[in-house]
């Protein structure tokens, strides 16, 4: 098949998720190409069989707005005429179903011409967050429902689609995935050696994310400080972004700033979460958490919040442990539990990964993608029955 797949570049788990989709259908013998403002992030390698084509969205003085959903719809129009795509992919609903909507009636205004299918990705927060703004859902829902197959990462976001919008398609799960030929832990003591400053004793706590607010920064450092007080141990934070800062911040406060790392976004993460003994994650939403997913696979036990699509991912007391995002003392508690009771790590770190290679490994889940591109390709009518 002929796919575009159109993702935002920025660091976050849904361009991660279709530029690592990209690879794996352009392996998998499809013609891809990736449509974004950049090369997305983790996407610049040269990969056969998947090209990239920058969105460009030029100024005018009368603009006080970039018109990044026109600029996208035109290079949508321009890729798909030049390379017949029969699929475009839109990961995120804002704007990217829109402009995957437009995109497909200006095609399908040209007679004789072909006309791709749509197929939009809900990942989270374009429908728990900003989807579901007033300022957006009317279109949000419009354009989902517009798509001729609508996913989401997990049951838990399907169903807040269905509670948070009026969108009547029929969303079907398909959860996100790693390359776990890549993620796996790799062991680098001289590494590890230089975070723990050469002692043994001290056990390596790590957060990822972009530290948005919905992430809860400060709360990593909360739960940290009260389990560093009890176990010799350092936290790193990796990534970047508005919250950051306050977290730096709250260590200070909490007298811990010494023992944490601030080691901005990595592009490799799989040597830095392979250096850790601990992943904690008590963000206030996360549809999917695919961060965690990344961790499991790492065999770095997950210390999370129970919301959203984390129970899919995790099995409490099994493959990791869950909580109320509130509940830091129970947090730190686990996290406690799992850095002095090694047999209880290992049997932790071990589910996880037989977790991951059981359930969200790419082979497992690209395939699902590829039968629901077909599917959607036989089915000649779109979701609200507008024949295209
Ligand atoms: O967090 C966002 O604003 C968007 C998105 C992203 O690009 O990082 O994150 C969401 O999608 C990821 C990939 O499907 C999920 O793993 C994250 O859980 C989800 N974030 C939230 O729901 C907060």
């Amino acid at each position: 098949m002929n796919v575009g797949i159109v993702c935002y570049a920025s660091v976050g788990g849904s361009g991660i998720v279709a530029t690592e989709l990209a690879k794996a259908l352009a392996d998998r013998g499809h013609q891809v190409r990736l449509i974004s403002t950049e090369m997305p992030f983790r996407g610049s390698e040269y990969h056969a069989g998947l090209a990239f084509h920058a969105v460009q969205t030029p100024g005018y003085p009368l603009f006080r707005e970039p018109q990044y959903l026109l600029s996208l719809a035109n290079k949508i129009v321009q890729v798909s005429r030049e390379h017949e795509l029969d699929i475009i992919h839109a990961h995120y609903a804002i704007p990217h179903a829109a402009a995957a909507y437009l995109a497909r009636q200006i095609l399908s205004n040209v007679a004789g011409g072909k006309v791709p299918r749509v197929i939009t990705t809900l990942h989270g927060t374009d429908v728990t967050l900003i989807g579901s703004d007033s300022s957006y859902s009317e279109t949000a829902a419009f354009c989902i429902d517009q798509s001729d197959g609508v996913t989401a990462v997990s049951r838990s976001l399907r169903d807040d689609t269905y509670r948070q919008l009026p969108v009547r398609a029929d969303i079907h799960v398909i959860p996100n995935f790693l390359d776990c030929g890549i993620h796996r832990r790799s062991s680098d003591p001289a590494l590890r050696a230089r975070f723990t400053r050469g002692d043994e004793k001290v056990r390596l706590v790590i957060h990822v994310s972009n530290f948005r607010p919905v992430k809860r920064a400060e709360a990593v450092v909360e739960i940290f400080a009260r389990l560093h007080a009890r176990v010799p141990s350092r936290l790193l934070l990796v990534g970047d972004g508005p919250d950051l800062e306050k977290a730096g911040r709250r260590a200070h406060e909490l007298g811990v700033a010494d023992a944490v790392e601030q080691l901005g976004e990595q592009e490799q993460i799989v040597p830095l979460l392979s250096l850790a003994d601990l992943f904690l994650l008590p963000s206030e939403q996360e549809s999917f958490g695919l961060a965690a997913l990344e961790a499991m696979a790492c065999q770095v036990p997950v210390v999370a919040s129970q919301v959203g699509g984390l129970p899919e991912v995790i099995d409490h007391g099994v493959t990791g442990y869950l909580h109320p995002p509130d509940a830091i003392d129970a947090m730190a508690d686990s996290g406690v539990n799992l850095l002095t009771d090694a047999p209880l790590h290992q049997r932790v770190s071990e589910a996880a990964l037989a977790a991951v290679l059981q359930r969200f490994c790419a082979n497992a889940i690209v395939p699902q993608y590829e039968a629901f591109y077909h599917e959607v390709i036989a089915c000649q009518t779109s979701v609200t029955g507008t024949p295209s």
